[in-house]
């Protein structure tokens, strides 16, 4: 924050304090991140005038970040999309006539029932990027009551890895705990002082952390975590599942495990021990560059405090091993006994509220699971949205069957996809494509119907639904959304009644929030007024009733390992890419403090803080190259080439590039699709090889090579 911004916004704040014709609303923050800061909104003339974090707040304790501080500039921004847009010319070349909301409704509603007509329900896709809120699930109604199975997300690359090797394992998502004390916590992959991730807000550890919980980092950066940490792992990127085998190695073999917990409610320690005896740190190293003594000392330390927590982060999620490296961590908590136990790992409870497959309607679809498009890759079991590159595989090549239509809200795939050329083809092909947005970006240029969504603060929305932390909380609307702007589930209750059966749709889309606090036996209203609700604290439920698995324990070796196809062990089985001497250096990335993926780098105040894609360089790295700070550097794999601006630092291994992802310029205009390729890391990465669980590219630990333009 500069000093002269955070001058004015003090002031103004002070000028709001005082001025009592501002009304003051609580809410929490949505769509900057997974949101969870609880927000002191002051409005005046229906516009935001001031914005702070609540003190009270349950998650955030008043904490605040410059995103959420900006965020009511996206609202208010010349050139946010403001009436729903009709392609007029060619797809993609940026050219627009305005349409009714009634006719662009018809209009989706019989480009989509023309496709189900002429090759199936299953034939449309219905696409949505990072949930932001209730909208995800709605659109997963809206497929089940069309009748398609095909919703595409990025689970694969973030938290279906975690999420379902969890319930393969362990029958639940085991989630760090921040509400009770650890006395050591694991940030595994995780910049959570910048990305707060799921709600994880950075406060409830920093007060752990100013209370003596100690940390160890597993991150190839020196991040601000990191500078606190009793042991900092620089690990070579893409190595996780590498160094979290040596972990156990360790753990197992000096018998530093729970034997109580092992012997009472596990399956398979001996074949697990067996196993990992060929993964020491020593031998390890050489893969994973950490330190052999290192990893001992760390993995000592997590194994003997208890109660312990691996706050573990997305960059796990981003190779084709994802599916070993989850395993392994799992695998860890368990023995460690540091499973669904206060201050570990937990099974978060839900509280009293509608369950998801109740309020998307499963029932209608229940062969869902065969006919889903990856299902025909054979995934992972409860793997349930489709996998981006199976997606495009469908529609560029009918594998296995031809989609032809979509509809996506909320996501931005030329830029979040692996390997960009391919979305860009794939979307060129669709017969149709419609897309909600706040903002013209890339994909919504290609799009033959473009919907102004209404966006946070705009109208009623419960956050983290489905998330599986535990909670949920409230968003009341502060404004009125502006001109034509409708919220997205205001957009897909009208496309409901337009496109499927009435009876499933409402009059008034708030309808949909009502119905899930029904159980809870809450209006919105009074939901709103507590602001969040909360599942019991209850922990070791597995005492009650065995844990959640075919063998009722952890498995550590999966006893239906076979009917699924799927490795029984955690392994370590190659690099995800082969090292190659003409990329020698290795690639990574990591979100940006300042932006969400692809979103909002034309917040004015955001892209001040931020105004480049950034490329994080070694010293040593940038005199052999010859590259100076501030410097545009092209970045190329074997895949791609994008420029990037040269940052020199020594937070970074000499080996290793950290480049910014979700890269595009609003400001060159939708004609030339705001010059998408130009720094868009995902033109670096590819599909053709993937992760067989999830189907998860190579985002990270991709052979690079780096020059000054
Ligand atoms: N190389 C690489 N690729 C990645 C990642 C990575 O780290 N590296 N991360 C992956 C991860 S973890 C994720 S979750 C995905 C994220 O991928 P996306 O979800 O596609 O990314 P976002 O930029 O968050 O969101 C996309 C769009 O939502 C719009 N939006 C914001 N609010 C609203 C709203 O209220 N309504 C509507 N209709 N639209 C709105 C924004 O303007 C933006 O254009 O990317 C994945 N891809
Ligand atoms: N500001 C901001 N906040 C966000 C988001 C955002 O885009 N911006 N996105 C939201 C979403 S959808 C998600 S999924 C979360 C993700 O939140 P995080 O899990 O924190 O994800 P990243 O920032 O991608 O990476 C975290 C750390 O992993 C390190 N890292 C990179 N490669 C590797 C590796 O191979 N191994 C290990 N061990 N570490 C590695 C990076 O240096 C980085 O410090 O954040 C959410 N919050
Ligand atoms: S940390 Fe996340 S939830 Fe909190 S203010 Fe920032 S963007 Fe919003
Ligand atoms: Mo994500």
């Amino acid at each position: 924050m500069n000093a002269v911004n955070m001058e004015s916004i003090n002031q103004k704040e002070e000028r709001s304090n005082m001025d009592d014709t501002v009304s003051w609303v609580r809410t929490h923050c949505a769509r900057m991140d997974h949101g969870g800061c609880a927000l002191l909104v002051g409005v005046k003339d229906n516009r935001i005038v001031s914005v702070r974090g609540d003190p009270d707040g349950y998650l955030n304790r008043g904490y605040i970040c410059p995103k959420g501080l900006a965020s009511p500039d996206r609202l208010t921004h010349p050139d946010r999309l403001r009436y729903p847009l009709k392609r007029i010319g060619e797809r993609g070349k940026g050219t627009w006539q305005r349409i009714s909301w009634p006719d662009a409704i018809t209009e989706i509603a019989d480009r989509l029932n023309e496709i189900k007509e002429q090759y199936g329900a299953r034939a449309v896709a219905f696409g949505q990027g990072m949930p932001k809120g209730m909208e995800h699930f709605v659109l997963i109604r809206l497929g089940n009551v069309f009748g398609t199975p095909n919703i595409i997300g990025l689970q694969d690359v973030c938290h279906a890895p975690r999420e379902v090797t969890g319930i393969h394992t362990c029958g639940f998502y085991p989630v760090a705990d921040f509400h009770h004390t650890s006395k050591v916590v694991v940030v595994w992959a995780s910049n959570i002082t910048s990305t707060n991730e799921e709600g994880e807000i950075n406060i409830l550890l920093s007060d752990q952390i100013k209370q003596g919980t100690e940390l160890i980092v597993i991150d190839p950066r020196k991040i601000d975590l990191a500078k606190k940490a009793r042991y900092w792992l620089q690990l070579r990127p893409g190595t996780d599942n590498a160094l979290a085998l040596s972990f156990l190695n360790v753990i197992i073999e000096e018998g530093l495990y729970d034997t109580d917990f092992v012997e009472n409610w596990t399956h398979g320690f001996d074949a697990l021990a067996n196993h990992v005896k060929q993964y020491s740190p020593e031998r390890m190293s050489e893969i994973t560059w950490v330190d052999p003594q290192l990893v001992r000392e760390a993995a000592r330390l997590y194994a003997t405090s208890h109660p312990a927590a691996i706050q573990w982060g997305n960059p796990i999620e981003h190779n084709i091993n994802a599916f070993h490296t989850t395993r392994a961590l799992i695998c860890m908590m368990a023995i460690c006994g540091n499973l669904d136990v206060p201050g570990g790992n937990i099974q978060a409870n839900e509280p009293a509220i509608l369950g998801l497959g109740k309020f998307a309607k499963a029932d209608l679809l229940p062969s869902k699971r065969k006919e889903m498009i990856h299902a025909y890759h054979h995934t992972i079991p409860r793997l349930m949205t489709v996998p981006p590159v199976y997606f495009r595989k469908a529609v560029l090549e009918e594998i296995p069957y031809p989609v032809k239509g979509a509809y996506m809200q909320c996501v931005n795939p030329l830029l979040g996809y692996a390997d960009s050329r391919q979305t860009y083809e794939a979307l060129m092909k669709l017969e149709f494509l419609a897309v909600a947005d706040i903002f013209m970006t890339p994909t919504a240029a290609m799009a033959d119907i473009v919907l102004p969504a209404a966006t946070h603060f705009e109208f009623n929305d419960i956050g983290h639904y489905g998330l599986g932390h535990g909670y949920i909380l409230a968003r009341p609307k502060v404004v009125d959304p502006p001109d034509e702007c409708w919220p997205d589930i205001k957009i897909l209750n009208e496309l409901g009644k337009a496109m499927t059966s009435e009876e499933y749709w409402y009059e008034d889309y708030n309808q949909l929030l009502e119905e899930v606090l029904e159980p809870a036996g809450l209006t919105f209203r009074e939901f709103a007024e507590r602001g969040f609700l909360k599942g019991p604290d209850r922990f070791k439920k597995y005492l009650e009733k065995g844990f959640r698995t075919p063998t009722g324990k952890v498995e550590l070796s999966l006893s239906q390992a076979e009917k699924f196809n799927l490795p029984v062990l955690p392994l370590f089985d190659g690099l995800p890419e082969a090292y190659d001497p003409d990329y020698p250096l290795v690639l990574t990335s990591s979100k940006s403090q300042y932006y969400l993926h692809s979103s909002y780098r034309w917040v004015q105040r955001l892209r001040e803080k931020r105004p480049n894609p950034k490329a994080e360089l070694h010293p040593d790295t940038a005199e052999k190259y010859g590259i100076q700070e501030g410097d545009e550097v092209v970045i190329e794999t074997r895949f791609g080439m994008i420029t990037h601006i040269a940052y020199i630092t020594d937070i970074v291994d000499p080996r290793v590039v950290n480049a910014s992802h979700g890269w595009w310029f609003p400001e060159e205009g939708p004609e030339s699709l705001f010059e998408w390729e130009r720094s868009n890391y995902n033109i670096l990465t590819s599909t053709e090889k993937v992760g067989r669980e999830f189907a998860t590219p190579n985002l990270k630990a991709i052979g690079c090579r780096i020059g000054k333009k």
